[in-house]
């Protein structure tokens, strides 16, 4: 492995870290379902991409309504993953294999399930009564106002037993924790505690947007942009039930919680335009560390587009604020299904040269794409609850594919989801031996940014290519400068290079092919093509 390139800046900073969503990465047992025997099983191959470190979506115990994000015991692992035994192993191996191991920390709410909630529901004198956020209804029995759930109908499920509702942000099935209860937040931070002195390096806190609700429990406004093709979560603006501003005090205690260990990192899932997404950095950058930044994934995709994201979000970052890149997740389109085999090439190559901690989704590397999945083999509870809009989110859940033996290699048994009709010539071990292959360019995207501090720490500033459908930018560290240029149109275009780039050396194509080629005064590029190109040293 090459070294890191900076002995000073954090892991996180320099590194990459890579999304394992493990009921399909591996499984060991031949249940069909991946699990942590799997992982430490492919923790090689996670070496030999050459990234930092591992996040993996939820392992513990769970009645798995959403897959994990029902947590009905924080600090044990669910069977159907394995055991603590088996985590506590994961852990050393990653650690003896110089790979960092982030945990997803889910505490907006819980599974219904948890013991918590059972208590919670018993009785209206509970002790942990206010653990959960209850609530009377309106006089004609309504629920108590009209927030919606993410995943359809009223977020407010009403329970006989003691005739109150209670508030889910999600499924009725995963209650909203109540973060204005002193209680609650002693009870995660001692989850958090847990965790950190198992030795895990950091969390990615689920919905850490969502964790606080207005103290009145306003209505939310209609959406004036509201139209019918849209899914109905988004008839109304979130105003009152999200990115409340005492969230902020929320998020600061969390932090507080890492800082009692070292070179730990936290960060947060929030999907909110970049203009409100950085005040989670938080006061005196006492927040998260990484507010992740989902732009790309809902920006069209065009040069002028993704060039006036990147600049909108490098102006918005506060000082000292690292920023962090996504283009996929277990929530979202893979990157491939929305842009096509040919640009998700141009997508690798910016995700893996911009300024920031990139975080990759498994598969993309492989170019997975975004699998159809037929109405009987739907698993995902948001499609089944809110069906007709597209929202389901199985097709970007399916195995990962190793090799072209039975089922690609996932597993012994039958898989939880179907893999691509392709997977005998997609997946590792073929493209492993084909040097221009996608799992190729990604290896040689990753080996140039850790070998490289232009492109792991350097700054950015985008140089206007003059044309429209090419985005480039300079990535400069130390005296040293790269210039990435990236043809977001499937047609060949020419571009006249700077003057300080003329006689620069290709480093990298995304085609594969080009690579220490010099370059003239002019760069044809073909389409769907980007390339890193190297300048000779300036004296600065
Ligand atoms: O996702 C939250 C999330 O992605 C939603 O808020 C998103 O806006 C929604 O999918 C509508 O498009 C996290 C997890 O990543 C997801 O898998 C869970 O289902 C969800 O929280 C509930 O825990």
């Amino acid at each position: 492995m090459a070294p890191s390139v900076s002995p000073h800046a954090p892991w996180w900073q320099s590194g990459i870290l890579y999304q394992v969503y493990p009921r399909s990465f591996q499984d060991g047992d031949g249940d069909g379902i991946g699990d942590l025997r799997g992982v430490i099983a492919r923790l090689h191959y996670l070496v030999d991409l050459g990234v930092d470190a591992l996040w993996l979506s939820p392992i513990f115990t769970s009645p798995m309504v959403d897959f994990g994000y029902d947590i009905s015991d924080y600090t044990d692992i669910d069977p159907l993953f394995g055991s603590l035994a088996d985590f506590d192993a994961l852990v050393t191996a990653a650690h003896g294999l110089g790979l960092k191991v982030v945990l997803d920390l889910v505490p907006n709410h819980t599974s219904d399930q948890h013991p918590w909630f059972v208590e919670s529901r018993g009785s209206r004198d509970s002790r942990k009564r206010d653990w959960y956020i209850w609530r009377d209804g309106q006089p004609d029995g309504g629920p108590p106002n009209n927030w919606t759930s993410e995943f359809g109908g009223s977020a407010w499920t009403f329970d006989a037993a003691t005739g109150q509702h209670y508030y889910h942000a999600f499924l009725s099935a995963q209650p909203d924790l109540n973060w204005r209860n002193p209680q609650v937040r002693q009870a995660i931070a001692d989850v958090m505690r847990f965790w950190l002195r198992r030795g895990v390096d950091g969390f990615r806190v689920d919905v850490m947007w969502h964790l606080v609700k207005d103290a009145d429990f306003r209505d939310n406004p209609l959406n004036p942009d509201y139209t019918p093709d849209r899914q109905p979560y988004e008839r109304l603006l979130p105003l009152y039930s999200t990115d409340r501003p005492d969230v902020h005090d929320v998020v600061a205690e969390l932090r507080q919680v890492m800082e009692a260990f070292d070179d730990r990192v936290l960060i947060g899932e929030i999907y909110l335009p970049p203009e409100k997404l950085v005040a989670y950095y938080g006061a005196g950058l006492k927040g998260a560390h990484l507010p992740f930044n989902f732009a790309l994934i809902s920006t069209p995709w065009s040069a002028r587009a993704v060039g006036d994201l990147i600049a909108r979000y490098e102006a918005l970052l506060p000082s000292g604020a690292w920023p962090n890149w996504v283009l996929g997740n277990h929530d979202r389109v893979r990157i491939a299904g929305r842009v096509g085999p040919a640009q998700a090439r141009v997508a690798a190559m910016l995700l893996l040269t911009l300024r920031g901690t990139p975080t990759m989704y498994y598969g993309d590397e492989i170019g997975l794409p975004q699998v159809p999945i037929a109405p009987e083999q739907v698993r995902d509870p948001f499609e089944t609850n809110v069906p007709g809009y597209g929202v389901g989110r199985d097709g970007c859940r399916t195995p990962m594919q190793w090799d072209g033996s039975a089922h690609a290699g996932f597993t012994a048994g039958e898989p939880w989801l179907p893999l691509t009709d392709d997977f005998a010539s997609r997946n590792v071990a073929v493209e492993r031996s084909d040097s221009s292959s996608m799992l190729a360019l990604y290896g040689a995207l990753i080996a140039l940014r850790r070998a490289r501090a232009e492109l792991s720490l350097g700054d950015y500033e985008e140089w206007p290519s003059g044309e429209a459908d090419v985005l480039a930018y300079w990535r400069g560290h130390g005296g040293r400068r790269m210039l990435v240029v990236l043809n977001f149109s499937d047609r060949p275009v020419t571009i006249a290079l700077p003057s300080s780039a003329a006689g620069a050396t290709i480093m990298l194509s995304t085609m594969m092919d080009r690579a220490a080629e010099v370059a003239g005064d002019r760069l044809n590029l073909r389409g769907a093509e980007g390339m890193v190109l190297d300048l000779a040293p300036t004296a600065i």
